[in-house]
């Protein structure tokens, strides 16, 4: 059937074209289309060819993220060929949901250039992004301005702050399965200003649509993103998650995992996927029954893909799961640790992490195979004095390499920033990234005024990243790891064409080794140790040794940026400032 899609100028008689015009891949659900929403355009047909007039030229643009972030591993990218780690699935899931009619391109500014030409060729440009991404975002809807072209944004950002994405055209807050519709309508009627706003955590996830995988340059990336659910049941008080995705985990259906991973595969990809879940066992019940699905569907193809997620250390209490997560091929685990001190714990509404040992619980995931890599932060209220020794403490008895430590940082919209806020304690732009400042919570944590004194957390902070990521204590974990990390039964080839595989090479152990001088001798003995005694889990430490080329500097500049801060602490309290200025908030008072 061939269909052409014409404008017209007058109001048309509410005929029901919608699956004319509207042919999403998989369509998009039948509550995203009123036929209201589509006066202004006609679909015609004539013929037997299909033809889809292209009604709308959209460039979806992913911001820079700022440089000096703990997430930024580029380094280790380079190693690979890629670079940057991951792309962006919420703008290929938005890209997904707008009509097969509307000509679609992509460019990460993380990866690419934004062209004048890109933005010449686009009738609409859509920009999403997280926090890390404000500087670059805001930066971009003036630029895109300047251009003479329209803005839609959205993502967590505009989500947590809009304010500050008030200079757009068209504001999509919340989660877009529904109220893409409304925009779409908006825009298709000639309006070209208009926010939208998701009722919070009603979107039905199995009602999204397969991501646009294909505009992903896959060799760009480390790895490749799915979603199988939202939400966590949990309630940590410094967590914006639970308030942009609710305490529902809300799941897709197994089909729809295997559809999207198929689609991965059929084009081409190979390698690791990382289920981006907030909590990928906060539907435990669910996950039960896809597990044993990925299994065999990986088994037929011959273990294309090894994954990695986000769980709650209560997946240690869970044999089954952790066993079912193993025959999936499932090879690392983020989960948030957070604090040594049970009564921090209990504070920050993180009960689930108390009453354990946390690191038998560490110790039995790598039992299964799986290495983990955790959160921790310094700057809770409960805190005592000793707090950075008990810290690095943990971290050895837990034998974790990759731990993200950082300064408790209030996002925008959560349970502590509404404390906060209410104790008169939150800093003024407290939400507001600058451009100068391009950090992350390690060097603008506390953008409050703390209960503890700053200083002392500062010092605390200042010692645990000297301690954690010296190259001596970072390689004694990751050859303790290498006895823990029971691979015996896997899989051990990557498949063709996963780039991981460069890393594997000796050359590329050696350029690990050049880059880094300092680590290099604590670095080998641990290669060849692993090497001799565990062979099987060489390749996850050689990956490990790679996070390194960005950990080592990255944590050598915090810990240049915490001095300077306490610095300019000393500074004030000699009286020669009466007011500091703080990296990463517009102003605070010492
Ligand atoms: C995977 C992930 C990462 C990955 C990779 C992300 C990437 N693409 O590069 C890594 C581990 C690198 C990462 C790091 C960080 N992350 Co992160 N991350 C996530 C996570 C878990 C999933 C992201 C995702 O793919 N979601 C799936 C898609 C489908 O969902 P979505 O992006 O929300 O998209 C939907 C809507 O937002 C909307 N939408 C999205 N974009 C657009 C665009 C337009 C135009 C429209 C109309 C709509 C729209 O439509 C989509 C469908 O509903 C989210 C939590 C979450 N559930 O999303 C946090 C999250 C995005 N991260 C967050 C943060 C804070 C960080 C870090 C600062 C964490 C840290 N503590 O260091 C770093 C910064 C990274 C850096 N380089 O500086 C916050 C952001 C809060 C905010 N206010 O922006 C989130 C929300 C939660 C959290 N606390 O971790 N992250
Ligand atoms: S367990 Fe993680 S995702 Fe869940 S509420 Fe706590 S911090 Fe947020």
């Amino acid at each position: 059937m061939r269909s052409v899609v014409r404008s017209f100028p007058a109001r048309l008689p509410s005929v029901n074209i919608a699956s004319f015009i509207f042919d999403t891949n998989p369509p998009i659900p039948a509550y995203c289309l009123s036929p209201e929403g589509l006066r202004g355009n006609v679909a015609v047909t004539s013929g037997t060819e299909t033809h889809m007039a292209i009604t709308c030229r959209v460039l979806m643009v992913y911001p820079k993220f700022v440089p000096n972030s703990f997430w930024n591993y580029t380094e280790a990218c380079e190693l690979v060929g890629a670079k940057y780690p991951a792309a962006p699935l919420g703008l290929i899931t938005v890209a997904a949901m707008l009509p097969n009619n509307w000509d679609i391109r992509l460019v990460d500014r993380n990866t690419e250039p934004l062209t004048d030409a890109d933005l010449d060729w686009a009738d609409l440009v859509m920009i999403g992004g997280m926090l890390n991404q404000q500087p670059d975002f805001i930066y971009l809807i003036d630029h895109v301005h300047r251009h003479g072209k329209p803005v839609c944004v959205g993502g967590p950002d505009v989500s947590s702050s809009p304010h500050l994405y008030s200079g757009a055209d068209f504001q999509v807050i919340g989660e877009a399965e529904e109220i893409i519709s409304h925009f779409i309508s908006a825009w298709m009627r000639g309006e070209r200003k208009g926010v939208f706003i998701a009722e919070k955590f009603k979107i039905d996830v199995t009602q999204s649509p397969m991501p646009r995988y294909d505009l992903i340059k896959f060799d760009h990336y480390l790895f490749i993103g799915v979603q199988y659910s939202r939400g966590c049941p949990f309630t940590c008080e410094f967590c914006d998650i639970i308030e942009l995705y609710g305490r529902v985990p809300r799941t897709k259906t197994n089909d729809q995992i295997l559809a999207e991973l198929q689609a991965l595969y059929d084009q081409g990809y190979r390698g690791h996927v990382d289920f981006v879940d907030d909590n990928f066992i906060g539907n435990k019940k669910n996950l039960r029954t896809l597990l044993p699905r990925l299994k065999a569907w990986l088994e037929e193809r011959d273990y294309p893909f090894e994954f990695s997620t986000e769980a709650s250390v209560n997946i240690a209490d869970d044999d089954n799961l952790l066993q079912a997560m193993k025959d999936a091929n499932f090879f690392g685990i983020f989960v948030g640790i957070e604090s040594p001190d049970p009564e921090t714990l209990v504070q920050m509404k993180k009960k689930q992490n108390t009453r354990r040992n946390i690191a038998e619980c560490i110790h039995k995931i790598y039992g299964y195979g799986m290495f983990v890599t955790a959160g921790f932060i310094v700057g809770f209220d409960t805190e005592k004095v000793s707090m950075g020794q008990a810290m690095i403490d943990f971290i050895e008895e837990t034998n974790i390499p990759v731990c993200m430590v950082g300064l408790l940082y209030a996002l925008p919209g959560t349970q502590l920033t509404r404390r906060l806020a209410m104790e008169g304690r939150l800093h003024e732009g407290y939400d507001l990234m600058k451009v100068e400042q391009a950090g992350d919570q390690c060097t603008l944590g506390c953008n409050f005024d703390t209960k503890r004194p700053l200083r002392d957390i500062l010092v605390d902070y200042k010692a645990v990243l000297e301690h954690v990521f010296n190259p001596l204590a970072y390689a004694g974990r990751l050859s303790r790891l290498a006895v823990m990390l029971d691979r015996s039964d896997r899989r051990h080839d990557l498949p063709d064409g996963d780039i991981r595989k460069r890393l594997g090479s000796i050359e590329g152990v050696h350029r690990i080794m050049r880059a880094l001088p300092e680590a290099r001798e604590p670095f080998w003995i641990a290669f060849v140790e692993v090497a001799k005694t565990n062979p099987n889990a060489l390749r996850y430490i050689v990956m490990l040794m790679a996070l390194y080329m960005h950990l080592g500097p990255f944590s050598k500049n915090v810990i240049g940026e915490i001095d300077r801060r306490i610095a300019q602490l000393d500074e004030a309290n000699r009286g020669s400032a009466a007011e500091v200025v703080m990296p990463g908030f517009c102003v605070s008072t010492a």
